[in-house]
């Protein structure tokens, strides 16, 4: 008996060394949205080219559709190196790195190509900065083109429009905030629940880029997608720092260099995907309409950056670094 329990011990502590042998090449990644969408696309060319370029050694995976967590769990894993990397939007990220909320004011950028240059250069570096004191390593920028409101009873027009609608936002009080300032209800919810309580009515509506209003099918339940433009948030292909110590100058360098190929990459699928999702809702009955005038949602949502810069005021030369970026 004594001997059986010995042999089957043994056998466990071998079974254990070899599985943490094989934990510690595999990179689990954490992906939102569905296999064919541009981001996990991306995500997925990142992985084998890094797999390839480290010979084995490191063999990031990823698991798509949101299935390991929402969001803000997937960022605390991360930071924990409970998971190795991911692709995070920065809208939650505020939450936890508080200059990532720069980029949650409403307006910030002008167009998605002034949003570019800011994130591949020196602003872009500030933000890199931030997350790595919180114990994200941001590899590369991608798109996510800019959000706009859509709900299930109404096209919107003007600011009034939106007066006593619900809207789900990121959860993040910045959004509250914006939704706040148009006369309407904001409350904050994880992107997996979101069809559903649209679908009951919890909510009336959302706010979203084409690309996820269609892959989520939120246009099935919510047919009026209004045009404000009112966030363009970037994304980051993100490694744990704790994860990235671990790893030699030599792979450093071509994990950064993958991760820009897939930057680049994504960037083209998204101007892609951007095009033909707004083709499949307007296909399917959507009603997508410009607001009247974009400029009074702006003005309407003005104050929530006099509230931001009193309660930081150290991130208002990031806020001018970014209007003053071509
Ligand atoms: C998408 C973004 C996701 C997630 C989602 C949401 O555009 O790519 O990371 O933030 O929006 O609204 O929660």
């Amino acid at each position: 008996m004594n001997k059986i329990l010995k042999i089957a011990s043994v056998s466990i502590v071998a079974l254990t060394s070899a599985a943490s042998i094989a934990q510690a090449a595999e990179w689990r990644g954490w992906a939102i949205h569905p296999e064919d969408y541009p981001n996990t696309v991306a995500m997925q060319s990142f992985a084998d080219q890094v797999a390839e370029v480290t010979e084995g050694r490191i063999t990031p995976t990823v698991y798509a559709n949101g299935i390991l967590g929402s969001q803000p769990d997937a960022i605390e894993q991360v930071r924990s190196g409970a998971l190795a990397w991911a692709n995070f939007n920065m809208g939650p990220m505020g939450e936890i790195v508080p200059a990532t909320n720069v980029l949650s004011l409403p307006f910030i950028f002008r167009d998605v190509e002034q949003m570019h240059h800011a994130m591949d250069g020196d602003v872009g570096q500030q933000f890199s900065d931030a997350l790595s004191e919180a114990g994200i390593v941001a590899l590369s920028w991608f798109d996510s083109g800019s959000r706009s409101f859509y709900n299930t009873k109404k096209p919107i027009h003007t600011p009034a429009d939106v007066e006593g609608l619900k809207f789900r936002v990121m959860n993040n009080d910045l959004y509250v905030q914006m939704v706040d300032q148009l006369g309407g209800n904001a409350t904050p919810m994880a992107y997996g629940e979101v069809y559903q309580s649209l679908q009951t009515g919890v909510i009336d509506g959302a706010e979203n880029n084409y690309p996820s209003y269609e892959s989520s099918n939120h246009y099935e339940v919510a047919k009026y997608y209004s045009i404000t433009n009112h966030l363009i948030l970037p994304e980051c292909l993100c490694v744990a720092e704790s994860v990235w110590e671990g790893v030699s100058d030599e792979d450093k360098a071509a994990i950064k260099e993958a991760a820009m190929d897939a930057a680049q990459l994504q960037r083209q699928l998204w101007a892609e995907r951007e095009a033909k999702s707004l083709e499949v809702v307007e296909a399917a009955g959507s009603m997508v309409n410009e607001v009247e005038d974009p400029a009074a949602f702006q003005a309407a949502m003005e104050p929530i950056y006099a509230n931001f810069i009193s309660a930081h005021p150290d991130l208002e030369s990031l806020i001018k670094d970014i209007q003053a970026t071509e």
